[in-house]
């Protein structure tokens, strides 16, 4: 039983997924939303918190680099870094109203957080103005206390002042209910740390040799022309990106504005490159973000630098060959693994590129709208 998913507008978990494409709940206004911040218990007070405020930026990373996702045997957590969350807090049209903390009385101690970004994502036939819920985050000594439903309500209720009525969000967990359920592969880029570290295992009948050769990937691009983009590259890759992700059943629609914010280089967030031909012309483009995990009570290592395929668009290569310069890359930045997930095309070039299936699953979440449930392959979205 989900005590509080049971009463959101959100598909139940035994019902048959909808033929039809629409919102759940009855169409409203903002008039008809509670003007008042829903009650949080009596020890602790909303705040809205300011990104651009270096010690508020701060406690959040502190609350998320201790606090927020675990695999399941609690060996890695998530260290999104300061930089990496002002990229993913600011994007053209963020509300400051939607970055929401809960702290101790008296502007104490930040023990709680929810995001909401803007943007337009298109589902099926319908293009949708909606939040994109991120970085859910309770403080380890105040689980289980039914404070994540508060900050859910509190943050759909901002959402909903705004005169935006649905959601996407993706979780490791099965709530009501998935309309995807999408899968991590990974790519090893140095098999020695991962296998030190647990993150994965030396095969059968494998020598760490053996392992190491198997894995290992040219010094330099592959392909002719790469180079990092430009902020001159932003229309022609907002051409490919927005033409590409049209392709997909759930996808965002980005303004050029928004594909300078989300794939313009920046260092030790978000890495593109570009393939310009001899003519100066741009066909394929390729990106990849920067989200390491802090190993958890290991005397060597503390730090896992992953990468995660993020928007790539091949028209004149195959994509394949376009990923294969993305892990060169990648490994010339000394990541130790590369991650995709089995969204958009990418099953076009796990096998082959090495990647391996993770555990667990990906779960993405649309509030307040049914739909045919999605493939897969159906997906064009990648949140952070
Ligand atoms: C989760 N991840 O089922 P029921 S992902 C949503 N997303 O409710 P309590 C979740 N709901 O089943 P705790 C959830 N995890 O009784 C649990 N729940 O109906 C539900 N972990 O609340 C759960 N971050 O406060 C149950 O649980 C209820 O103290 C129990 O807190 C949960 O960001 C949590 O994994 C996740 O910090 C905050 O465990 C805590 O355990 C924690 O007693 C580590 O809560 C970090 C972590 C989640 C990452 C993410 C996406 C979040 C989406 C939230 C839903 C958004 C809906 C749309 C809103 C806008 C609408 C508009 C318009
Ligand atoms: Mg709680």
């Amino acid at each position: 039983p989900h005590t509080f998913w049971d009463t959101q507008p959100v598909p139940s978990m035994s019902s048959e997924y909808s033929q039809d494409n629409g919102p759940l709940d009855n169409v409203k206004t903002p008039e008809d939303v509670r003007a008042e911040p829903y009650p949080l218990p009596a020890q602790f007070e909303w705040c809205t918190c300011d990104v651009n405020d270096d010690k508020e930026l701060q406690e959040i990373y502190t609350l998320l680099t201790e606090n927020y996702v675990e695999d399941d045997d609690s060996m890695f957590r998530f260290d999104y870094s300061t930089d990496f969350l002002q990229w993913a807090l600011k994007p053209p049209g963020f509300l400051r109203k939607w970055h929401l903390g809960v702290r101790v009385k008296g502007g104490g101690k930040l023990v709680g957080f929810i995001t909401g970004i803007p943007a337009h994502i298109q589902v099926f036939d319908k293009l949708i103005d909606m939040a994109e819920i991120n970085f859910l985050c309770v403080h380890k000594k105040l689980r289980s206390k039914r404070l994540a439903p508060v900050l859910i309500k509190e943050i759909t209720r901002r959402v909903n002042c705004e005169n935006v009525w649905q959601a996407v969000y993706t979780a490791g967990v099965v709530l009501p209910r998935p309309v995807s359920e999408c899968r991590y592969h990974h790519r090893s880029l140095n098999p020695k740390k991962l296998i030190e570290v647990g993150f994965s295992h030396l095969g059968a009948r494998m020598t760490m040799a053996r392992t190491i050769k198997l894995y290992k990937v040219p010094e330099t691009c592959q392909l002719s022309g790469m180079r990092e983009m430009r902020k001159e590259d932003v229309p022609r890759v907002h051409a490919l990106v927005s033409t590409y992700l049209k392709k997909f059943q759930l996808h965002p629609e980005l303004s050029p504005e928004e594909v300078e914010h989300w794939m313009m280089p920046r260092k030790d967030v978000v890495y593109c490159y570009v393939r310009e031909n001899e003519k100066g012309e741009i066909n394929d483009v390729c990106s990849f973000y920067n989200l390491p995990s802090t190993i958890l009570g290991h005397e060597k290592h503390n730090q896992l630098r992953a990468a995660y395929s993020y928007w790539n668009v091949a028209t004149t290569v195959p994509l394949q060959d376009l990923m294969y310069d993305a892990l060169i890359l990648a490994k010339q930045l000394d990541f130790d693994v590369f991650n995709a997930l089995d969204v958009m095309e990418n099953e076009s070039f796990l096998k082959e590129l090495k990647f391996g299936i993770g555990d667990g699953f990906l779960q993405y979440y649309l509030y307040n709208w049914k739909c045919p449930k999605i493939d897969p392959q159906g997906i064009g979205l990648v949140l952070l």
